[in-house]
C-alpha cells in the first residue's frame, strides 16, 4: 500500500514539551531583575497564553490586564525579552525540559518511514533548537525538513501563516499531513492551513474548545494515535 502520510507537522510548545512553567518562570525572573513588579501566576499565564508570542504577551499584558502606569517602550520590551530567553534557553539547556509522552516514538517511526518531520512554532529558532538538542541525540537541521519559528512571519498563530510556510517548504499539500497541536489557538492556526490536526492538549489548555480538530487525544502515546497515521507508521 502507498503510504498516505507525507509529513508530520508539530508545534513545540506545549506539543513536543511541557514547556510553558519554564517560559512563565523565566518571564517573572526577567520582570524582577529588571525591577518591575509583575509577577505572572499560573492562572493569569494561561489568559495571556491566548497572546501568541512572548513579547506580544508583555506588550498585551502592559497594553490591557496591568492598571499600572505604562512605562514600558518597544526597546524595554525587547531587553526583558531578551533576558527571558536567556534565561528559558539556559534552564533548557542544563536539561530541565523532557518530551511529552509518546513523541519520541512517533519522531523515531517517522524518520525510519522517510515521511518528512516539520515544525511550526510562534516562539523562536534559538529556542527551538535548544530544546531539541536537549531531548533529541540528533541535531535539528538533521531530524526536521523545515523549522518554521516565529521570526519569519508578520502574522503568528492563530494565523495559518506558519503552517503555509512549512507547506511550502516541503512541498506538501495539506490532505497529506497531520499537525500536532497542543491549544485552541494552535489548532485554529493549523485549521486555518486546511491542514489535518491531532490535538493533545497541554496543562494550560485542558478545558479549551478543540471542536475543529479532526483528532482529540490524552496523549501522544502510539495507542492513541489514529488508525490511518498508525498504518503509515508502522506498514
Ligand atoms: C507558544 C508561544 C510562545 C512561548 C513563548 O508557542 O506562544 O510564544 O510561550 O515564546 P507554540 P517566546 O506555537 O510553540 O505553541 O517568548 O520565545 O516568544
Ligand atoms: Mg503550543
Amino acid at each position: 500500500m502507498e503510504n498516505p502520510t507525507k509529513a508530520l507537522i508539530f508545534d513545540v510548545d506545549g506539543t513536543l514539551s511541557e514547556t510553558e512553567e519554564l517560559h512563565r518562570k523565566a518571564f517573572n525572573l526577567a520582570f524582577k531583575e529588571k525591577k518591575i513588579d509583575w509577577h505572572w501566576d499560573f492562572k493569569l499565564y494561561k489568559k495571556l497564553l491566548n497572546i501568541s508570542g512572548g513579547k506580544e504577551r508583555i506588550d498585551y499584558f502592559q497594553e490591557i490586564i496591568s492598571t499600572d502606569k505604562k512605562v514600558l517602550v518597544q526597546k524595554d520590551i525587547d531587553k526583558i525579552h531578551q533576558r527571558k530567553t536567556f534565561l528559558y534557553n539556559s534552564w533548557v539547556k542544563e536539561g530541565l525540559l523532557k518530551l511529552r509522552p509518546g513523541i519520541r516514538k512517533i519522531v523515531n517511526m517517522a524518520k525510519k518511514k522517510e515521511i518528512i518531520l516539520a515544525i511550526s512554532t510562534s516562539t523562536s529558532f534559538e529556542n527551538v533548537v535548544s530544546l531539541i538538542k536537549s531531548c533529541f541525540d540528533e541535531s535539528p537541521e538533521k531530524l526536521f525538513h523545515f523549522i518554521s519559528t516565529g521570526e519569519l512571519v508578520s502574522r503568528k498563530k492563530p494565523y495559518p501563516d506558519l503552517y503555509e510556510l512549512v507547506l511550502k517548504n516541503i512541498s506538501a499539500k495539506p490532505s497529506e499531513c497531520f499537525a500536532f497541536e497542543d491549544s485552541r489557538i494552535g489548532l485554529l492556526s493549523s485549521k486555518a492551513a486546511q491542514i489535518p490536526t491531532i490535538v493533545s492538549p497541554s496543562i494550560y489548555n485542558l478545558n479549551d474548545d478543540f471542536s475543529e480538530a479532526d483528532f482529540v487525544l490524552g496523549s501522544f502515546n502510539y495507542n492513541c494515535l489514529p488508525l490511518d497515521l498508525k498504518n503509515s507508521l508502522s506498514s
